[in-house]
């Protein structure tokens, strides 16, 4: 794979990288290998699984550009099986997957990245009940852990990880949609620059930039004092993922930048560059550690000079929507 665009730090030293890092990495599998993964995949629905993002992202800007990861099952011989997990709200239970190599055998070997072997992320695919956690895994492969759902809907869940070749080393993120029965409330994404998560208030400085890098900062405080106490998590003082509103392209999983030392407290502000890699609507999410608790706070931005409603972008009439009770209480994340 060629050499990532680096987009240099900003801040505490973390970067977000959009786009660039992910380009290179489609080309190895070819596109026919991967249909016939996806279609081969589509038949083996369980538990009220489905395979792939299809027909969940009619707004996106961009639908299957190639260099977009987190839209497809399959990618660099990889493959995410089906995921099982409980089909309905409020019944306790337990997800788990499988990654899949290129001869449909379980891989054992990941490498550790970011203190983990595997990250899964889990969000509606209307932007909420954001979760983001770390499986175990059996010694077939099957990574799982305890699972069930407060609100019904359609999830994405991605797996995200480095396997450990002999290879370049090279992150792969996964994705397959899971439907949750039950009742529905839609939470439609309005654009929000201040989130407030168990008593944190977090606000997001900045303005995302299609094609270029632009500085985003996050400054974080309670009762309207700067919180200074942020402890690292993953590597890192605060950990961002970004997904493209449509699609749900991941961006991004965590940041670049040297490690926080042992003890060592950062804050109140945690900075990134980002560059997203078309215009449109960007659904963040922050993860930042505080008094050894992972809190969770969702961000919605445009791009600057994204087009408006005469322009056919439909304008959401609803207020910006609450934190959801799993961001809010902080559970979901395994420390
Ligand atoms: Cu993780």
């Amino acid at each position: 794979m060629s050499t990532p665009v680096r987009l240099g730090a900003y801040g505490a030293g973390l970067a977000l990288v959009f786009g660039g890092a992910f380009v290179a990495a489609d080309a190895v599998v070819p596109a026919s290998t991967v249909d016939s993964w996806t279609d081969e995949a589509g038949g083996h629905t369980m538990n009220g699984t489905t395979s792939g993002p299809g027909g969940h992202g009619s707004s996106g800007p961009s639908q299957t550009d190639a260099a977009a990861p987190g839209v497809t099952s399959a990618q660099n011989g990889y493959l995410l099986s089906p995921v099982a997990a409980p089909s309905a709200v409020d019944r306790a239970g337990k997800l788990s997957f499988r990654i899949l190599d290129a001869d449909g055998t379980g891989v054992t070997r990941f490498a550790t990245s970011h203190e983990k072997r595997m990250h899964l992320i889990v969000v509606r695919t209307d932007g909420t009940r954001f979760r983001h956690v770390h499986p175990t895994m059996d010694d077939d492969g099957t990574w799982s852990l305890p699972w069930s759902w407060t609100s019904a809907g359609t999830y994405r869940v991605y797996a995200d990880f480095v396997p450990e070749t002999d290879g370049a080393v090279e992150t792969i993120t996964l994705t397959r949609t899971v439907d949750v029965a039950g009742r529905l409330t839609p939470a439609p994404a309005a654009p929000a620059s201040t989130a407030t998560v168990s008593g944190y208030r977090v606000e997001l400085r900045g303005e995302v930039a299609p094609g270029s890098g632009s500085d985003l900062t996050f400054v974080v405080s309670r009762d309207g004092s700067p919180v200074t106490d942020l402890e690292p998590y993953l590597g890192a003082f605060g950990h961002l993922v970004a997904l493209r509103e449509g699609d749900l392209a991941f961006l991004h999983v965590h940041p670049e930048g040297d490690e926080p030392a042992a003890g060592e407290e950062s804050g109140p502000e945690i900075g990134f560059i980002a560059e997203a890699p078309t215009p449109g609507r960007y659904l963040l999410y922050l993860d930042f550690k505080v008094d050894g608790e992972v809190h969770s706070a969702p961000f919605v931005v445009d791009t600057a000079g994204l087009p408006t409603a005469e322009d056919g972008h439909s304008e959401p009439t609803h207020a910006v929507t609450e934190p959801d009770t799993d961001a809010e209480s902080g559970d979901g994340h395994d420390h």
